[in-house]
């Protein structure tokens, strides 16, 4: 499905599972957590997408650290190749076994085991699932730093491990800024405990962060310390629409402060720097994907017919004034219909309005599942050059795909999305690697917020220099001496 996984040969020097390794993880983790079912592992053997398959004739459930340990520890020695898997919703083949490697799933380990309402950090296991955090910390008047459309299946941990951008970044930052401590076990089954809780400490190298987007290739994250922010009272959603791209781009100018061309810039600059502060997403689809989730997801509907506009956007504020922070919105609002820049729109009245706003944005990667096959690209790009990619491969592809774009406008990446009926050699050569090339040309990253996994492991040279790759090289060498995850960065030697 990709350059990839043609390139991959099981590196021989992994040893094949036997039954004295079956007796010896059954004895450290009883027969419950040690799966064999057929059923069971065809589901950890296969991804999200249905895109990437392995074999993996076993699948590993540790309760605690200490089994974690013991298990690395034991396949390190036994030259037994692992894969860590948490949710299992990622996107680029990296979950899942990409031969037989032994599948560890931290599902298990999913105890919060500390939260402060003064700081608001949050520590907890690594098999914690996303919404469940988000809905404890509901109770206790906090919110995640980040949210995501998998956020019903998808692990913390696996958060972490793909440094997952998500909805909210464009105000609460990455998680290298709000993950303060992590709890990691190294592929010798070495714990390494740099589960801090402090905002500052400079005693020598940050470690958290190789393992903070390292897609589980240097050890298994096992718990988790995060800064969370207070939940404020006034949420507020627009639903927007723009005739061209460049409305979108220039909007964003708006809420961002810059300055905005040919308009009363001065009122508007005020106007915007205020609305700026409580900006909590900003997100974008073109009408292809609208039409994608109106034809493929039940009970959706377009909230600005009729559906003659091009693009839309999503504004949400977060805020803790309601009247003053609706106010500021409306009256961007108002701004920004008066002098062209939106052509139609709507304001969420209602909590239901909202979540059925965000279902439209958070629907399209099921809603192109069920559209048949899709080439997915997670591009961060110059915004102002963002759209102009797609528009190329809609000239390269013709008739033969639809090119589907949505995206973290509001922090510059694009995802874009091929979809055709059914996978295609003849599509594939007509976008890799023009895609890349492209995305390299413009200084942009062949990743935004998905990860390399198996089907970028080959790739990385298109964002990173050769010193840069052969270092990160290193690092995984050093941490792993190679004999751990079957892809875990760069498979071509640099
Ligand atoms: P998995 O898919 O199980 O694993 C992902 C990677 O992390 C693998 O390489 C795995 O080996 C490793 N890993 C998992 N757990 C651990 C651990 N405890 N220790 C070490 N390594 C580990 N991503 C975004 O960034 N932003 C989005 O907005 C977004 N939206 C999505 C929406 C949908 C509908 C879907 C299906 C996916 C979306 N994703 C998004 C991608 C994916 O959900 C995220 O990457 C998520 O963070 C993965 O978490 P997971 O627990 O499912 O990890
Ligand atoms: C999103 O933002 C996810 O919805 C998935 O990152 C992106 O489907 C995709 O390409
Ligand atoms: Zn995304």
């Amino acid at each position: 499905f990709g350059s990839a996984t043609t390139l991959v040969q099981r590196n021989p020097s992994f040893s094949t599972l036997n039954s004295d390794d079956m007796n010896y993880f059954k004895g450290i983790l009883g027969e419950k957590n040690v799966i064999q079912d057929e059923d069971r592992l065809s589901i950890a053997n296969t991804d999200w997408m249905h895109k990437y398959r392995g074999s993996s004739k076993l699948l590993l459930q540790p309760r605690t650290t200490e089994e974690v340990s013991q298990i690395l520890k034991y396949c390190n020695s036994r030259f037994l190749a692992v894969v860590p898997q948490g949710g299992n919703t990622g996107l680029v083949g990296g979950s899942v076994p990409v031969f037989d490697e032994v599948i560890i799933n931290l599902g298990l380990m999913n105890n919060i085991i500390a939260f402060d309402k003064v700081s608001g950090i949050l520590v907890c296991e690594a098999g914690c699932i996303l919404e469940n955090l988000i809905s404890f910390l509901d109770t206790q008047g906090f919110i995640m730093p980040l949210d995501l459309g998998a956020k019903g299946s998808c692990q913390i941990g696996g958060n972490v491990s793909t440094n997952a951008g998500g909805l909210r970044l464009v105000r609460y930052g990455s998680l290298h800024g709000t993950v303060l401590g992590l709890e990691a076990v190294l592929a010798n089954g070495d714990v390494l405990d740099m589960l801090g809780t402090l905002r500052k400490d400079n005693t020598g190298y940050d470690l958290k962060h190789l393992f903070i987007g390292s897609e589980g290739s240097l050890g298994i994250v096992t718990k988790v310390s995060i800064l969370t922010p207070p939940k404020l009272s006034s949420v507020n959603l627009a639903f927007l629409a723009c005739n061209d791209y460049f409305s979108c781009q220039k909007l964003q100018m708006l809420l961002l402060t810059r300055l905005a061309g040919n308009v009363n810039q001065k009122l508007l600059v005020e106007a915007k720097r205020k609305l700026g502060e409580i900006l909590s997403a900003f997100e974008f689809l073109d009408n292809v994907a609208m039409d994608l989730v109106l034809d493929h997801l039940d009970g959706v509907r377009n909230p600005l017919p009729p559906s003659l506009h091009n693009f839309y956007v999503l504004i949400e504020t977060t805020g803790s004034h309601e009247s003053y922070d609706r106010e500021k919105l409306e009256a961007f609002l108002l701004h920004a219909m008066e002098v062209g820049l939106v052509s139609d729109g709507a304001l969420a009245q209602d909590i239901n309005q909202a979540s059925s706003f965000w279902h439209i944005r958070e629907g399209l990667p099921e809603a192109l599942m069920k559209a048949g096959a899709v080439y997915k690209y997670d591009l961060s790009l110059p915004i102002e050059k963002m759209y102009g990619l797609v528009e190329e491969m809609r000239t390269r592809l013709g008739a033969l795909a639809k090119v589907v774009a949505y995206g973290h406008l509001g922090d510059g990446n694009l995802h874009l999305n091929i979809s055709s009926p059914q996978y295609d050699e003849k599509i594939l050569a007509q976008i890799e690697p023009f895609v890349y090339e492209w995305t390299s040309k413009h200084h942009g990253s062949i990743s935004a917020e998905h990860g390399l996994g198996l089907m970028k492991a080959n790739e990385i040279f298109y964002s990173k220099s050769t010193n840069t790759a052969s270092t990160h090289r290193s690092v995984w060498t050093g941490a792993t001496n190679g004999m751990y995850k079957e892809i875990a960065g760069p498979q071509k030697n640099t």
